[in-house]
Order: structure tokens, then sequence, then C-alpha cells
């Protein structure tokens, strides 16, 4: 079957990836069922002849208008699919969309007429920021991490940057590829508008979020960038468990350690 991504290579390099990032968190025991999002804005990619490609779908609404993303495409997994199926087939378990005149709707455009993402109004809400902030970012990714999820569990884990140290503490690398540490957002109901918000506002100063009993969010350069940040987190979160398991509060590198990997390696924070 012919698909959009034929004889694109830079455009399928990037489909390429978010079935590489799904087959990860399938395989991380991350995404359960139809658990999980990812949306990345492909519009640097898009061509005449993709300009001109008739919409197979009819016009849809976003739920909400967002003027930034005038003219701009996303590739979007499909509501209801299994990242362990996109892995192995991404057009058949996502698609691509093009957003209207209006800023307020959308129509599918290839490969086939799946329905993109239950969560678009709020990953295209991040990405209209994202663009109106001048941001390089274009992936955004929501997943289940088993252990980062448990310790969300503990309200002492959920006050300012209180997880945020502890992560940072249990191997420099988390600290130099997540230098903007770990957000948290109060539990709101999936899907919601109060969530969308809460996320919008919390990603200002964090890459990554945690959703209370729920799972992270996650914006990156690209998604495999989205998808490391999470990954350093959550082997963090893995040693502190590990550590607990053990029968011990692990010692976590102290503050000047800390502080000299921010200084060596140039870190915001
Ligand atoms: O779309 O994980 O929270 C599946 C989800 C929503
Ligand atoms: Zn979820």
């Amino acid at each position: 079957m012919k698909s959009i991504l034929d004889g694109r290579a830079a455009l399928k390099a990037e489909v390429d990836k978010v079935a590489e990032v799904a087959g990860y968190l399938w395989q991380n025991g991350w995404a359960e069922r139809n658990g999980g999002n990812i949306t990345v804005n492909v519009t640097e990619y898009v061509d005449d002849e993709i300009r001109n490609l008739p919409a197979i779908s009819e016009v849809k609404q976003i739920g909400v208008t967002l003027p930034a993303l005038k003219g701009t495409y996303f590739y979007c997994k499909g509501t209801g699919k299994r990242m362990r199926d996109l892995a192995r087939k991404p057009m058949d378990n996502g698609s691509i969309i093009r957003i209207l005149d209006d800023c307020a709707s959308y129509v599918i455009i290839a490969d086939n007429a799946v329905n993109p993402t239950s969560e678009l109004p709020s990953h295209l809400t991040v990405h209209a920021h994202l663009i109106e902030s001048g941001s390089s970012y274009k992936a955004t990714v929501h997943t289940h991490p088993i252990e980062l999820v448990a310790m969300s569990h503990n309200r002492k884990f959920l006050a300012k940057d209180v997880l945020t140290n502890i992560l940072w503490s249990m191997i420099p690398e988390t600290k130099a590829f997540c230098p903007l540490g770990l957000g948290v957002v109060p539990y709101e109901l999936p899907g919601s508008n109060k969530l969308a918000d809460a996320t919008l506002k919390e990603l200002e100063d964090y890459d990554v979020v945690l959703w209370e009993k729920h799972g992270v969010f996650a914006k990156g350069l690209d998604v495999m960038d989205a998808f490391d940040q999470i990954d350093v987190l959550s082997k963090s979160a893995k040693i502190y468990i590990n550590s607990r398991a053990m029968g011990y509060e692990p010692e976590g590198m102290s503050q000047a350690q800390m502080k000299e990997m921010s200084v060596a390696f140039n870190l915001p924070k």
C-alpha cells in the first residue's frame, strides 16, 4: 500500500522514531492496553504535494482554538490504539493531520482515517505554546512509568522539587540529562481541561511533569529526547526503590556533589 512516507526520508525518520519509542514504552511496561499518547509536529517535513493532499476524513473540531497552529501538521497516535501495535505499524495506529485555517478544526490526510488520540486538545495546546514561545521542541509523550507513578502515591514526594532532588541525587546522569527536573501536577481526571491547564502551566518550568497517580507528560526536541528524559528519571526512581527494598534510605549524592555537576555541565539549576 502506498504511504505518505514513501520517498520522504526525513518524514519517515520522524515516524520511525515514534515507532521505536512506542516499542520502548511497551517493553518497559509503561503502556498497558491503549495507555499513553505521542504527538509530533512534522510541519517542517511537509512539502507542497502534502499540502495539496485531499482530506481523508470529515472536518473535525479540536475543541479549542489555537492560532499558533495555522498551517501545521502533526503525527498523532490513534485513539484506542496500542503502543505495542504502533511500534510495528505506525501508520495503521496513528495518522497525520492538517490543522485548518480556522485553527479550531483539522482533517486527517494520511495514511488511513485513524482518529487521533482523545488527548488531542491537551497535546495540541502544548504544541501551540511551544510554537508561540519560539521553542524548537517538536514532540510530546504521555506514558505510565511504573516506579514514578508508584512514587506519586506518597504525598511527601509531591511538594515542589522534593522528587526532583531525590531523583537527581540517585545517579549523576539524571541531573545532566533532565536538567529542569520533574514537575508535579496534582490528580485530575484524565482528558479533562483541568489536567491540560495544570500540565501546560507546569511545563513552563519543566520538560517532564508527573501526573499524580497516573503517569508522566514530557516535551522534547523530538520523541527520542522526550523519551530519554522520562527514562533517566525512571532509572533514578528504580535505584531509589531498589535501595528501599534492600532495607535502607539511599544516601543520595550530596548537595555539593550535585552543585559540582551543575558547574561542570553548565546546567541551569
Ligand atoms: O490515552 O493514557 O491518559 C491513553 C491515556 C490517557
Ligand atoms: Zn494515561
